[in-house]
């Protein structure tokens, strides 16, 4: 057969005059290993490269929002709760982001900045010839944004050992991903870029944790970069200033939240091994409460930040018009004391 010798290699000729359609037939399919039940699905690939994957040592911090839970290393809960309180942002940022500040990306409530940044840094770990790789995370929202792309596009040829992870819980904010996209999900784009991808049942743990696990292997050891798309629904608001039941139905919401839910799920899992009980599980929830109830006094008893604080570090010298916003809020506070907290220091201390 004829072939055009073009630059990246041979591409072979048709006659056909045919349009490569815009979706295929089928959607890609998703790897999961339990059922719903928390039942291992019998001829399914379970990744289990340590053993027992139970405690090791991990903190599991709770956002504020239900059904949003995330696993941080080496922060604990005073410090969490401190972000809460504004005490590691100083203010500037919302909470959480503040402990990614402080973890490495400087991504602080921006979405999707942080992702070429962590491109360049997996290729500096490739240029130093290290036995490691970037773990990147961003909500499908992420994905609708330029920085996204150009991250993926810059890992691929730079076969950059970067590991993008990709929540796709259906929603940014109250924007539905069928306003966002018209691809199979995510998934799919990672091959229009030249990387290898996995859809992923982000409600199933174990499968998660397999897609992962396997996926961080081929990053350090074959030197490239892997998409990760974990479907899962976001059934708590997306903030405090979101209200999401005006945007989807209620049942909708509760049926992810529990016929879904996926600690329910892998709990069940836990139990039929026998590594967790009921007595387990009412020990835990008393000594996290009372761990919370004290973090929350402590991060309560702390000095906030001085108003001031809010117009600093960003610029070097603040331009008119934050100075002149400054002066606007000073002069509300003034008029409208009682619509303010009262324990923010208006002036810094001398
Ligand atoms: C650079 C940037 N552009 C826009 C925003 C505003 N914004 C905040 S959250 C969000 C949607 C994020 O979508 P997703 O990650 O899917 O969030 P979810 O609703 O699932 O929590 C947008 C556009 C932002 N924070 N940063
Ligand atoms: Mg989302």
């Amino acid at each position: 057969m004829q072939a055009l010798d073009f630059p990246g290699g041979k591409v072979t000729y048709t006659p056909a005059l045919r349009f490569i359609s815009e979706s295929s037939e089928k959607r890609v399919p998703c790897y999961r290993v339990c059922d719903d039940n928390g039942d291992i699905i019998t001829g399914s690939d379970v990744v289990n490269r340590h053993g027992d994957p139970s405690n090791d040592g991990h903190n599991i911090l709770r956002s504020p929002e239900a059904g949003e839970d995330f696993l941080l290393r080496h922060f604990n809960r005073t410090e969490n709760l401190e972000c809460c309180y504004g005490e590691v942002s100083q203010s500037k940022s919302l909470p959480t982001n503040a402990l990614e500040i402080r973890l490495t990306t400087g991504k602080g409530g921006k979405c999707h900045t942080q992702l070429p940044q962590a491109v360049g840094v997996a290729y500096s770990l490739k240029m130093d010839k290290k036995e490691a790789c970037v773990v990147t995370y961003t909500g499908d929202g992420a994905t609708s944004e330029g920085d996204f792309h150009a991250a993926l596009n810059f890992a691929a040829v730079m076969d950059a050992p970067v590991v993008f992870i990709c929540r796709n819980n259906g929603w940014a904010i109250s924007t539905h991903i069928t306003e966002q996209f018209r691809s199979d999900g995510i998934v799919v784009k990672g091959q229009g870029y030249g990387i290898r991808s996995i859809r992923v049942d982000g409600n199933d743990t174990l499968a998660v944790y397999g897609a992962i696990s396997t996926a961080r292997e081929m990053a350090i050891y074959e030197q490239r970069p892997i998409l990760v798309e974990a479907l899962t629904y976001r059934v708590g608001h997306h903030s405090t200033s979101d209200d999401s039941t005006k945007y989807r139905p209620v049942h909708e919401i509760e049926h992810w939240k529990m016929a879904r839910n996926p600690v329910n799920k892998f709990r069940n899992w836990v139990e039929k091994n026998g590594w967790w009980s009921d007595a387990g599980e009412y020990e835990l929830r008393k000594n996290l409460k009372e761990e919370l109830l004290q973090a929350i006094q402590m991060a309560e008893r702390t000095e906030k930040h001085p108003l001031r604080d809010l117009f600093t570090d960003v610029y070097d010298l603040p331009p008119s018009n934050l100075c002149e916003q400054e002066k606007e809020l000073r002069e509300s506070i003034n008029k409208h004391p009682q619509d303010y907290p009262f324990d923010i220091p208006l002036y810094d201390k001398l």
